[in-house]
Parts: structure tokens; sequence; C-alpha cells
């Protein structure tokens, strides 16, 4: 990411957005994807945290590596270059603007559609440089991390007590499902962090609109999330293992009961941190609601009735930090 090259519209104090200083969190639930009692502690993970640490998931951490690799080479592009790949639509590769509303970070990343029926043409410009190897490692990569979301949302079912088990993953599994994938590079900020005295705002604050986003990062800290009392804290990183955030479309079918977590990324002033994320999410058709069996017989749907494509369009049009489930609660 090149300063010089920012457009006059996007000045460096826009972006020096500071926070308190936070204190490492070690009480982050770590399940063991092959531990026998995992479908129990996934959802107690979800109700207190809407996140958890997952370990012994299976995925080779060779697809990790290498996928990092091709991200970092593709992000040490000159500017000129990486800017062929942009602006997103919301695809393609984006610097310091996130979205469409006014939000701006210290990152750089490219979003690319996970369904291979809609792939943008952005996405393609960023595979030129070397179509084979960087094609192979994002497709290696995606398919196994959805295996295994497949794998963790089956347990949840079966956590819940919800019947078919695979009543969540299957909106994923789908051929038509909206997911996407994120690779983000927030470059270390020394400079600007001298000029404030703090660590700069990489992502700021919000929650995943989907179902489930399945974070990997290299040992960078920098991610951030709020607990049920608004405090926030620090995740220690771990690149050998995947972070599992709750989104706002499960937090509706389970009806409040799994929280989606708010959070947010820090810049580092020395080191760069590299991340890459599947969000999971439904086809655009379907009904985003509470699943009947989670509602007991008396309790209503705290949720007015919508598709995901509902709630997409009017995500894209609210700022980061909004708190976008309120335009659907029941009054
Ligand atoms: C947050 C989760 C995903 O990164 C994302 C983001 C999207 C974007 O970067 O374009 C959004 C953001 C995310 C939520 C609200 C809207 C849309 C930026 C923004 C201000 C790709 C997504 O699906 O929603």
């Amino acid at each position: 990411m090149v300063v010089l090259s920012q457009p006059a519209a996007l000045d460096h104090c826009s972006l020096i957005k500071t926070c308190k200083p936070t204190s490492v969190f070690t009480g982050i639930p770590v399940i063991d994807l092959r531990d026998p009692e995992a479908k129990t502690l996934i959802v107690k993970a979800c109700e207190e945290y809407g996140f958890f640490k997952l370990i012994n998931h299976g995925v080779p951490m060779e697809f990790m590596t290498r996928l990092e690799a091709e991200a970092l080479r593709f992000f040490n592009l000159p500017q000129s270059e990486k800017d062929k790949a942009g602006p997103p639509d919301p695809f393609g590769y984006g610097s310091k603007r996130i979205g469409q509303n006014g939000d701006v970070g210290w990152i750089e990343y490219l979003l690319l559609n996970t369904n291979p029926q809609v792939t943008s043409l952005k996405t393609l410009i960023v595979f030129r440089e070397n179509p084979e190897i960087f094609r192979s490692a994002v497709n290696d990569y995606i398919l196994a991390v959805k295996r295994m979301a497949f794998e963790v949302l089956e347990l949840m079912a079966d956590g819940l007590k919800i019947k078919p088990r695979n009543v969540l993953s299957s909106m994923l599994r789908d051929e038509k499902s909206d997911s996407c994938f994120r690779l983000n590079h927030y470059p270390p900020c020394q400079e600007l962090q001298a000029l404030s005295g703090r660590n700069l705002i990489g992502f700021g604050e919000h929650t995943d609109p989907q179902i489930i986003s399945v974070l990997r990062s290299n040992n960078t800290s920098g991610l951030q999330i709020s607990l049920r009392d608004g405090t926030w804290v620090s995740v220690p990183p771990d690149q050998t293992s995947f972070f599992i955030n709750v989104g706002d479309a499960l937090q509706v079918m389970t009806n409040g009961r799994l929280r989606s977590v708010r959070h947010r990324v820090m810049a580092d002033s020395l080191k760069s941190r590299v991340s890459m994320i599947y969000f999971g999410g439904p086809p655009l058709n379907e009904k985003i609601a509470p699943l009947p069996s989670l509602v007991e017989k008396r309790e209503e749907s705290l949720y007015k009735e919508f598709t995901w494509w509902e709630y997409k369009t009017s995500a894209y049009k609210s700022r980061l930090a909004d708190y976008r489930l309120g335009l659907f609660e029941k009054t």
C-alpha cells in the first residue's frame, strides 16, 4: 500500500481513529473438533461470546501458508498493478475504503466471490499475474475450510437439538449459497502511529451479516472482540487455528440464542497482519427466520420476516458500525 498514491479526498487524518488500549483475553473458548463434547461446547461458546477458536480442525497447515504467501505476493505488487483489480464492486481489490458508505481503515484487501457461477471480472484480473498458482491456492483453501464449516454447523445443530442436522449447513452447501472470501492485509503503521500515539483502526467495529465466518490470520495480533458487557478485548493470534464468528443471520435463525459478535481489527505499528476469512451465507432467496424448533410454544420470533437478499441489500447500505439487525426487529 503506497501512502502517497491516495486520492486527495482520503487524507491521513480520516484514518487516524484510535481506540483505548485493550487487555489480552485469555478466556476465548477453545474447541477441539475431535472432542466428543464439541457440540455442547460450540453452542455454549456461541451463546456467551458468538466466537471461539477451533483446533484439530483437519485443514492442512500447508493450505494456509501457501495462500498466505500468494496473498502477500499480490499485496507486494506495485500499487498500479493492484489497482487494476479494483475498485471493489464489491468484489476485487480495495485499499483503505471499506464498503460504499464512507468507512475507511488501515487496510488493503481482496474480496472474492466463492460462487464460481458468478465469478466477477475483477476477480479474474487478480489471478492474471500467476493464474494457476493463485487460483489453486484459493480453491484448495476454500474447499477445505467450507468442509470444516459444514461440520461445525452440523455439530451446532446437534448441540441445539435441531433436526435435520444439516438444516444450517445445507444453506452453505447449496450451489447458490451467497458466500464470499476476503484476503486482508494490514500493513505496519509506524509513522502514523507515531503521529497519533496509538495504533490505528485497520477494520472498524462491526458484526458480520452472514451465518458464520471462519478466520485465519498470521501470528500478528490485532483482532478484538466485544464481550457481552461491551468491553473490548484482544484475541491472542494463533496461525495454526481458526476463529469462528457467529453472524447476524445465525443470530436470527436461533431467535437471538446465539449472538453475532461485534469485532474490529487494529493495525500493528511494526508487523504486517494477513488474514483470510470465509463468510458463509445462504442463497439470496432464503427466508431468514427463527428455526421452528427454537421458538418455544408461546415464545414469539424477535424478528420480522425477511430474505437474505433483503438483509444483504440493507447491510450494504449501512455504515460498518451500524446495528443492522435493528431494522428487522419486531417492535
Ligand atoms: C462485513 C463482513 C464482510 O467483510 C463483508 C463486509 C462488507 C464490505 O466490506 O463490503 C460490508 C460489511 C461486511 C458490513 C456492512 C457493509 C458491507 C462493508 C459495509 C459497510 C464483505 C460483508 O459481507 O459485510
